[in-house]
């Protein structure tokens, strides 16, 4: 087993069997709060996540409704570099804006 533990795909139809290891994937979440602005967080989704700024305004509100939220999932190095990011950029502009990662 290698680097994953995820699941095994088989190929069909050759001669030679390749084991092909999907990487897991993570789930990255923002977490609702009182004192975000909205306005940052849509900057967040926009230019870590490369949302449209209608997506990012849908995602924020939706946040900002239910208390959490999917920005996007990726393999763990991105989630990860993802979820540093926002925590740098809202530490620097003094926002408790969190945002998280789970295994799918
Ligand atoms: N609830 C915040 C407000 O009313 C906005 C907000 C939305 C904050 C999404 C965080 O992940 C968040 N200013």
């Amino acid at each position: 087993m290698g680097q994953y533990d995820s699941e095994i795909e088989e190929s069909v139809g050759s001669q030679t069997d390749i084991d092909v290891e999907e990487p897991p994937m993570y789930k990255v979440m923002l977490l609702n709060d009182d004192y975000t602005t909205m306005e940052f967080v849509v900057e967040v989704l926009v230019y870590v996540f490369q949302k449209s700024s209608d997506e990012a305004m849908r995602i924020m509100l939706n946040v900002h409704r239910i208390g959490i939220g999917i920005c996007g999932v990726y393999p763990y190095e991105v989630a990860e570099t993802k979820v540093d990011t926002v925590d740098t950029l809202a530490r620097e502009n003094g926002f408790p804006l969190k945002c998280i990662m789970e295994r799918e």
